[in-house]
């Protein structure tokens, strides 16, 4: 792969980032990292979804015009973003000009090729969400996710002809395995294509909501927030200019939770085709965290903001629990418990344990001077060589099925054969006969081997971490890809241990 484009939802500024939205930028972070690390040359997008009612409405409420509100909710996304060391290559904001502009631009071509037409529709609205429901769609006549009960409107509006590109949708995703993954998501998308899917209202009268981009056609009405967003994911490249376009969109990998499944699955497709551009290449959907087995929610006051996990654990620490906790696609649980017993468990008793071992000893017996490694590469050193070197095969394929959690296990099982390593060869006994000094030494260089592979197979989880392990081993970042065995020249100095994951301790907190 040369190119790859990785999205996330632009979300809404009704709220601020918490553990859901994050988990989103993590994973799409940790793949962003992943692919510049393996050459490919990346583009990594987020933003912030800023018209419609929803807005307005907090805009209202926090007696701001909606500008001023939207300015200030949208910086704090990307302030938070940035503390929390997410790398996005671009951050789009539905009310940049250049995105209005793409927007009407759609509109009129969308317009012109008879895909748009004018007419009546009375139907139930669900603010929450920003779009219309059926009655079938509704659970006890409310909206299954708000839990609200709809409102009921009727108005004269523009629509676009979504039904007309239902059948090549279906067949698109039917020949196409994994355009929708993982499989069950699929499903539920071809199961919405085996009923009518209807057209689409696009506009909202501006008698009703004037916080829209502007239908260029029709000045008393504003586009529907959904095809205003969408959008966005086109918009972003082209205002990087025409060749960034063509080179990344074909590799379009978007990322999103299971909530919107519909407008991306359904909407945004049948939207492309009318507008005569290529589709995407994957929709990656994953689940929804739970806190403490509850629904998150600000009403519960159970929502978890970043920025407060990180104070507590650090980023890194954060992100290995986002990461190894949950299986893509399914719905994992947050719990305090389970943060800290991860990050004494993996972080503290495994990596931090190994490192400070390792560099401990290195220390203690050649006052931190590499030396060299055994020239007959006895087969413990060999096994432990290639334990690192298929867990970084086996890495390769985890991300490419987007299964962190389980690149994550291959790293501490790799680790687990490490520390056996270290007992079966019991340096600590060794280095009493001064008749085994040289092969003392060789085994420890094996040790600063896997901390050196460790750092280059671990950044694009644990950034922060790498940095010190590669700070902790005197090594500039290039000597990190550098094969098995050529990481360090003899008589390298390297430096004294440190605590990089101090234990929590539990006991303490009771
Ligand atoms: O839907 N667990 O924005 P939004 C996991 N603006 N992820 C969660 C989550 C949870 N509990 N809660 C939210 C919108 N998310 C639109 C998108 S795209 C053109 C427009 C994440 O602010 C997840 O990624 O409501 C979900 O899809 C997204 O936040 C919804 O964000």
């Amino acid at each position: 792969m040369s190119s790859v484009y990785i999205t996330t939802p632009l979300f809404y500024v009704n709220a601020e980032p918490h553990l859901g939205s994050t988990y989103t930028m993590v994973i799409t972070d940790t793949l962003a990292r992943y692919y510049r690390a393996q050459g490919a040359e990346t583009f990594y997008l987020t933003g912030t979804d800023e018209h419609g009612d929803k807005i307005a409405q907090v805009a209202a409420e926090a007696k701001l015009a909606e500008k001023e509100f939207t300015d200030q909710v949208s910086a704090a996304f990307r302030r938070i973003w940035d503390d929390c060391g997410i790398t996005y290559d671009h951050f789009i904001r539905t009310t940049d000009a250049h995105h209005v502009q793409f927007v009407q631009e759609i509109l009129h071509r969308v317009y012109n090729a008879g895909d748009i037409y004018f007419g009546k529709y009375g139907g139930l609205y669900c603010v929450g969400c920003e779009r219309f429901y059926t009655e079938k769609e509704l659970r006890d006549g409310k909206c299954p996710d708000h839990l609200t009960v709809p409102k009921l409107i009727e108005e004269e509006n523009y629509f676009f002809r979504m039904g007309k590109y239902q059948d090549r949708l279906r067949a698109h995703i039917e020949s196409h395995a994994d355009f929708i993954r993982p499989e069950g998501y699929r499903n539920e998308v071809l199961a919405m294509l085996r009923e009518p899917i209807g057209d689409l209202c696009i506009s909202r009268p501006k008698s009703r909501l004037t916080w829209g981009i502007g239908i260029p056609f029709d000045e008393r009405y504003v586009t529907y927030v959904w095809f205003d967003a969408l959008l966005n994911y086109v918009s972003a490249l082209k205002s990087r200019g025409e060749a960034t376009f063509e080179k990344f969109w074909p590799e379009a990998e978007h990322f999103i939770g299971k909530d919107i499944v519909k407008p991306h699955g359904v909407f945004w497709p049948t939207m492309l085709m009318a507008a005569g551009l290529p589709l995407y290449k994957h929709l990656n959907v994953h689940g929804f965290w739970t806190v403490e087995g509850q629904k998150m929610s600000k009403s519960l006051g159970n929502t978890v903001a970043p920025l407060e996990v990180k104070a507590q654990i650090g980023m890194d620490a954060f992100r290995y629990f986002l990461l190894r906790e949950s299986v893509f696609g399914q719905d994992p649980d947050f719990r305090q418990e389970s943060l800290v017993s991860r990050y004494n468990t993996d972080l503290a008793n495994n990596l931090g344990n190994f490192v400070s071992r390792a560099l401990a000893m290195q220390q203690k017996y050649f006052a931190g001077i590499v030396q060299p490694l055994d020239a007959d590469w006895p087969a413990e050193d060999r096994e432990l060589r290639d334990k690192f070197l298929q867990t970084e095969k086996d890495i390769d394929g985890f991300m490419h099925d987007l299964q962190f959690h389980r690149a994550l296990e291959s790293v501490m099982a790799a680790l687990d054969h490490a520390n056996r390593y270290i007992v079966q060869m019991a340096p600590f006994t060794m280095i009493k006969d001064p008749t085994k000094q040289a092969r003392v030494g060789a085994v420890l260089h094996q040790l600063l081997e896997v901390v050196r592979t460790l750092a280059r197979l671990l950044a694009p989880f644990l950034p922060d971490t790498v940095g010190e392990l590669r700070g902790l081993l005197a090594l500039e970042p290039a000597a990190l890809t550098k094969p098995w065995g050529e990481g360090f020249a003899p008589g390298h100095k390297i430096n004294p241990p440190k605590n990089l994951f101090p234990r929590i301790d539990t006991d303490a907190k009771k």
